[in-house]
């Protein structure tokens, strides 16, 4: 990384002399702007943001207050930055952003939208067995989730209330298609930690966020997953200046190794937006390519631009009557497709 020359500025202020404009001007030392004396330039990774600040966590694991170069624009948990330290006081400045791989954002006032955390490379969908699993609401994300190109996980949550063998069994119905489409499903508890060891293991090295409906047991999860966060959240309050639960932002957990020394770390990123991560409208074709179970059957309706819904010789519509596509994959995809259109239509009007 390139070590950049002092300015005459920057000289001066080691040294502790002063320019004539300086001292003709206030007649005190002039409050450092941000060409104030700063360290060389380095990685760092944003915990998280607050205001026009964020906290950056250099690669050997301290925390600073940084301020972000105005052009940059915002930046979120999980985004790699250069950043350099302001020696005068121990906070710091980014002065640039790595490309990030992937941005996930949620609806955010009057239809923009707010990105809640960047770099995402592993998804894990909390579905709760009570009150029940809701196949559309499982739908939703996997689509969101393909769009992104994010590979994910179904996490079937609560599994210690599970009462009989034919509850067991509607589930492991419900879930088939996923089964079949070679979606990892966990069976998870955090009362009695089942599955917390698999899902470990797929998160190991990676950015995971969990998503899902309120009550599906997300924070209970991230709990089991790092048993000290309630000091990891302290202290971060304390870095930040901010109180603990003033923060509505993402926060960036690091996980600890799952047996010492594997080093096989990876990131949890904590957001009260990610629940609400939904798909961006698209085309009937690019919805339909979101449908991997659909896929053998595309292309062999008599119509090019079927919509699968009134038209005769639908090899769809067949292809669910022959029970090789599930009717809730079906549903959900119908209800999205006129979500979408709807979209369409009120962007248009
Ligand atoms: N029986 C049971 N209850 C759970 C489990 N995980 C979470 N809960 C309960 O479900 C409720 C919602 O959990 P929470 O983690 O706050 O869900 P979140 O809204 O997705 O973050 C709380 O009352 C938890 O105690 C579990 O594995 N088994
Ligand atoms: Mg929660
Ligand atoms: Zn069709």
């Amino acid at each position: 990384m390139a070590k950049r020359k002092l300015s005459t500025q920057q000289k001066r202020r080691v040294s502790g002399k002063r320019s004539k404009t300086e001292l003709s001007d206030h007649n005190q030392p002039r409050v450092n702007d941000d060409k104030s004396l700063l360290g060389p330039e380095q990685h760092g990774l944003v915990i998280t943001s607050f205001g026009k600040r964020v906290l950056v966590e250099s690669d050997t694991g301290e925390t600073y207050k940084c301020a972000i170069r105005q052009h940059l624009g915002k930046l979120v948990a999980g985004d790699e930055v250069i950043w350099q330290t302001d020696m005068e006081d121990n906070s710091g400045v980014v002065v640039s952003v790595h490309p990030r791989t992937h941005e996930l954002s949620r609806p955010g006032f009057r239809g923009q939208t707010r990105m809640v955390a960047a770099n995402v490379d592993f998804i894990g969908v909390v579905t709760p067995v009570v009150p029940g699993i809701h196949p559309d609401m499982i739908d939703r994300y996997l689509v969101g989730a393909k769009q992104l190109d994010i590979p994910v996980v179904i996490i079937i949550n609560k599994v210690d209330l599970i009462e009989s063998d034919e509850q067991w069994e509607a589930i492991a119905e419900l879930l088939e298609p996923y089964d079949e489409m070679g979606i990892p499903l966990i069976p998870a508890s955090t009362i009695s930690n089942e599955g917390l060891a698999e899902l470990r293991s797929f998160m190991s090295n990676k950015n995971s966020v969990f998503v899902g409906p309120s009550g599906a047991g997300k924070s209970s999860l991230i709990n089991a997953l790092i048993p000290d966060l309630d000091i990891r959240v302290g202290k971060l309050s304390e870095a930040s200046g901010l109180g603990k639960h003033t923060t509505t932002n993402s926060i960036l957990y690091h996980l600890p190794e799952s047996q010492p020394n594997l080093n096989d770390g990876g990131n949890l990123i904590d957001s009260p937006g990610i629940r609400q991560f939904s798909p961006m409208p698209c085309s009937l074709s690019e919805l339909e390519s979101m449908y991997p179970d659909f896929e053998n059957f595309l292309g062999q309706c008599r119509f090019n631009n079927c919509t699968h819904t009134i038209e005769p010789a639908c090899a769809i519509k067949d292809a669910v009557e022959g029970g090789e596509i599930s009717y809730s994959r079906f549903q959900s995809f119908q209800r999205l497709r006129e979500e979408f259109k709807a979209s369409e239509l009120s962007t248009n009007a």
